[in-house]
């Protein structure tokens, strides 16, 4: 509940930083579990923003499978993303590349002094982020947002830099929006959870789901938005609640999806900028200062607070997941 405090000191560290804008190939992102969900949405971002190709990889796919991702005759810059700085396989990855002259590396960081950063040539230290919980919080939304203030300030992209500048913020009042929730929350007739999101959205949309079934033990899904029609949407009944983050270029789409989830019963939530015309069963309407690519984290807060209202009114413990530590080592 505090993290739009953090996001603030976040801008500061973001901004304070001299980077290598040498050019290369390729800008990859990677992680694990919730470090791997924020590559993706950082990566789609990056992309968009910089007109850099950028592609999100697993931490462990880049070990195992490296000729599956690297090109031998192109340049990468590597952006490993760890909240401890010490999860095996992301180290693993690093150590694995150290040498290659073709690449040059970046760590982000919630732990300076760790492995990972010393690892690295470059590094986004966010060291006020220190969470008690095993289920990351704030260590997401802050180190996508570093990421995001990266991308804009490398690129000179000043416009998407004044846009950033307003997220802690945003970030605030949608923290204090968790009521609206608790009619999806609080409902035990609501036991299936789907969450549908496109482009940087499909990152958060996954990263969600993580969320829920850390804190609650629920089983849930992600898609992106129209992937769900094929097949998926099998699944939905009355217990069915659908989440929906919406944007511009998807919105027309959207409502027709939102429709046919409805017809099967479905009860559908949706987060994002909503024309008059859009009807879902929850709006949570986010701010239209700044654009859908710029208010990713904005729509953090209301997948985190799913998450955490579910796993009080079932009683579960939302800083302790059964069968999951802070730290996770092969
Ligand atoms: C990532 C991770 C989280 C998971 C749990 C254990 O760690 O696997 O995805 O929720 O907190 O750690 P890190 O590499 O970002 O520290």
């Amino acid at each position: 509940m505090t993290q739009d405090q953090k996001l603030e000191k976040t801008k500061d560290i973001v901004q304070s930083i001299t980077f290598n804008e040498s050019a290369v190939d390729v800008v990859l992102f990677t992680g694990c579990g919730t470090s791997f969900y924020l590559a993706i949405a950082a990566a789609r971002y990056y992309q968009a923003v910089t007109g850099e190709f950028a592609i999100a990889v697993p931490a462990s796919e880049l070990f195992l499978h490296t000729e599956t991702y690297i090109l031998k005759n192109k340049k990468y810059l590597i952006i490993g993303i760890s909240r401890s700085g010490t999860t095996s396989e992301i180290i693993m990855s690093l150590e694995h590349l150290k040498g290659d002259e073709k690449i040059r590396t970046m760590a982000v960081t919630c732990n300076g002094g760790t492995p990972m950063a010393k690892l690295t040539d470059e590094l986004i230290a966010l060291n006020d982020i220190s969470e008690k919980s095993v289920v990351m919080t704030q260590s997401f939304s802050n180190m996508l947002y570093a990421l995001q203030l990266y991308a804009a300030k490398i690129s000179r992209r000043t416009d998407m830099m004044e846009q950033l500048e307003k997220i802690p913020a945003l970030v605030k009042s949608a923290l204090g929006n968790g009521k609206q929730l608790l009619q999806v929350t609080e409902d035990a007739t609501k036991k299936r959870f789907i969450f549908l999101g496109s482009g940087a959205y499909n990152g958060l949309a996954k990263e969600a789901t993580l969320k829920l079934k850390e804190m609650t033990q629920t089983e849930c899904e992600s898609y992106s938005n129209l992937e769900f029609r094929h097949g998926p949407i099998s699944i939905v009944d009355h217990e069915t609640v659908v989440i929906l983050f919406t944007q511009n270029e998807t919105k027309e789409y959207d409502q027709a999806l939102i429709k046919d989830i409805q017809k099967l019963g479905g009860f559908v939530v949706v987060i994002g900028i909503v024309s008059k015309e859009l009807q879902a069963d929850l709006i949570l309407n986010l701010s239209n200062q700044v654009d859908d690519l710029n208010r990713l984290v904005e729509a953090v807060p209301y997948f985190q607070l799913i998450a955490y209202q579910s796993a009080i009114f079932k009683g579960c413990n939302p800083d302790k997941p059964r069968n999951l530590t802070q730290v996770v080592n092969l």
